[in-house]
C-alpha cells in the first residue's frame, strides 16, 4: 500500500509483493505517451498484482483510448487503477501519499513536493525515469543508469524500452499470444469483428486487408493510387485520425468519418472508430499488413506478428531518421538483400524519403511475412518490460 508521508513510516521489512506504484504521464501530443503508461499500468495491476495510480495530465487523450474513463473526475478506478487528473505541475493528489516504486514516463517533472516526500521517506522509493523506445545500440549501455538527485538522497533510474539484448524491452502482456492465436484460428472471431468493427461483411480470402493509422503524410495519395490501381482487391481499414483528411480527399468526400465506406478500382476503404487498446490489437490481427505509427502501435504490430510499415514520429533535424535504421537493422536484418533493400526503400518513402512502390512491396511480402513471424519470437527473447521493470523494482526494495 501506499504510505502517507508524513509520518514516513515504510519498514524495511516491507512485503516485496505488496507494492504500490505511481505512474506520472504528460502528453506531450497524440496517444502514444498515456498510451504507453495506460498499458504498462494494466500489466503491472493485472501481472504483478501492484497498487497502481497514474498521474495524467490529459484525461481527453486518455478517454480516446479507455472510453469507460470519465473526463471530469479529479480521482476515479479504472480496472482496478486509481488514476488521478494531475491537473497543475505542482499538484501530487490532494493527499500526499508517495509510492514504493515511482515512475516518471519519458523525462516528465515530478511535483516538487512529491520529491520532497519521497527525501523524507524512510526507505527511498525506487525511482525509475521510463524514456522513449529507441532500437539505437547505445541504449543497452545507458539502460539502468542512475543519476543521484543532485540535493535529496534519492536515485533516479533511466529505464530505456528496446528491441535488443541488454535493454528493457517491450511490454508484451501474458495472454496476448493466446488471444491473437484464438483470432486467428476463428473464422467466426474474424467474421464477428469485421460485422461490428467495419460494419461490413469479410472481404474475400484473396483481398489484402491493410489498416492504416498514420500521421499526416504526402506519400499517402501515390499509394492511395497505387491500390486503386493494383492488380487485386485491396481492403483499407481507417482508423478515424489524421490521416482521414488526406483519404476523404482521394475518394472526393468532405470527410472519412467512422462508418463512411468509399470504393475507386480496386481500392475499398472504411473508416473505424477509434477503439480501446484490445480494440486496436484485434485490427492489427484481422489486418495482413499494418501501417504503424508513434511508439506502442509501432511495438503492436511487432507482435501481430504480421508484415507492417513503420511512419515513426518525425523530429527536428531528422533526428528520427537513424532511430528509423536502426529499427530497421534489427527487423530486417536477416531477409534475403533484395527483400530488404525493399523495405527499407518502403519505410524511407512512407517517411518522406523517396516515393512509396506498392509493387515491389508485394513482390517480398511472403518473405516479410516469415520475417515478421520470426521476429516477434527473437523480440519476445528480450523480455516483457513490465516483467523486467517490476524485477529491477524488486530487486532494489529486497
Ligand atoms: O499517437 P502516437 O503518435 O503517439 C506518440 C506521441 O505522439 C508521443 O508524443 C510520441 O513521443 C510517441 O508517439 C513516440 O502513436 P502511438 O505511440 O502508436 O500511440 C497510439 C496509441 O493509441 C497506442 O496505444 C494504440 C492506441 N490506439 C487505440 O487504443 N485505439 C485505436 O483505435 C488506435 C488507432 C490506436
Amino acid at each position: 500500500m501506499s504510505s502517507p508521508v508524513p509520518p514516513a513510516t515504510a519498514s524495511a521489512s516491507k512485503p516485496v509483493a505488496d507494492i504500490a506504484c505511481d505512474i506520472f504521464c504528460a502528453v506531450i501530443d497524440n496517444f502514444g505517451d498515456i498510451g504507453v503508461c495506460w498499458r504498462l499500468a494494466r500489466q503491472l495491476a493485472a501481472e504483478h498484482d501492484w497498487q497502481v495510480r497514474v498521474f495524467v495530465d490529459d484525461l481527453h487523450a486518455f478517454q480516446k483510448l479507455c472510453p469507460t474513463l470519465s473526463i471530469d473526475r479529479a480521482r476515479q478506478s479504472v480496472e482496478g487503477i486509481v488514476i488521478e487528473h494531475w491537473h497543475e505541475p505542482a499538484h501530487a493528489g490532494d493527499t500526499l501519499e508517495v509510492a514504493d516504486v515511482v515512475i516518471e514516463a519519458f523525462g516528465c517533472e515530478l511535483p516538487p513536493v512529491y520529491v520532497a516526500g519521497m527525501a523524507r521517506r524512510e526507505r527511498a522509493p525506487v525511482w525509475l525515469n521510463l524514456e522513449y523506445l529507441s532500437a539505437e545500440d547505445w541504449v543497452a549501455d545507458f539502460h539502468l543508469r542512475p543519476s543521484p538527485h543532485p540535493r535529496f538522497p534519492l536515485t533516479k533510474t533511466f529505464f530505456f524500452p528496446g528491441l535488443g539484448a541488454g535493454t528493457g524491452g517491450v511490454l508484451k502482456e501474458r495472454g496476448l499470444d493466446a488471444a491473437r492465436t484464438a483470432f486467428a484460428a476463428s473464422p467466426d472471431a474474424r467474421d464477428a469483428w469485421w460485422r461490428k468493427t467495419v460494419g461490413a461483411p469479410p472481404p474475400s480470402c484473396d483481398a489484402t486487408v491493410i489498416s492504416l493509422f498514420a500521421y499526416e503524410n504526402p506519400a499517402v495519395d501515390s499509394l492511395l493510387e497505387q491500390w486503386r490501381d493494383s492488380t487485386g482487391e485491396i481492403a483499407l481499414l481507417v482508423p478515424e485520425g489524421r490521416i482521414s483528411g488526406a483519404v476523404a480527399r482521394f475518394f472526393g468526400l468532405p470527410a472519412f468519418a467512422a462508418g463512411s465506406h468509399a470504393r475507386r478500382g480496386n481500392l475499398t476503404a472504411h473508416a473505424l472508430a477509434f477503439t480501446d487498446q484490445p480494440g486496436y490489437d484485434r485490427l492489427l490481427w484481422a489486418s495482413d499488413i499494418n501501417f504503424v505509427r508513434g511508439e506502442d502501435s509501432f511495438v503492436r504490430a511487432q507482435w501481430a506478428a504480421r508484415p507492417f510499415v513503420w511512419h515513426i514520429y518525425p523530429q527536428a533535424d531528422d533526428a528520427h531518421l537513424p532511430k528509423l535504421d536502426a529499427a530497421l537493422a534489427h527487423y530486417a536484418g536477416p531477409l534475403p538483400v533484395r527483400a530488404r533493400a525493399a523495405l527499407a526503400r518502403f519505410w524511407h518513402a512512407w517517411n518522406g524519403v523517396g516515393k512509396p512502390d506498392w509493387a515491389d512491396f508485394q513482390r517480398h511480402r511472403a518473405a516479410f511475412e516469415a520475417r515478421a513471424a520470426k521476429w516477434a519470437g527473437e523480440l519476445a527473447s528480450v523480455g516483457d518490460l513490465a516483467g523486467n521493470l517490476a524485477e529491477f523494482a524488486k530487486s532494489q526494495l529486497k
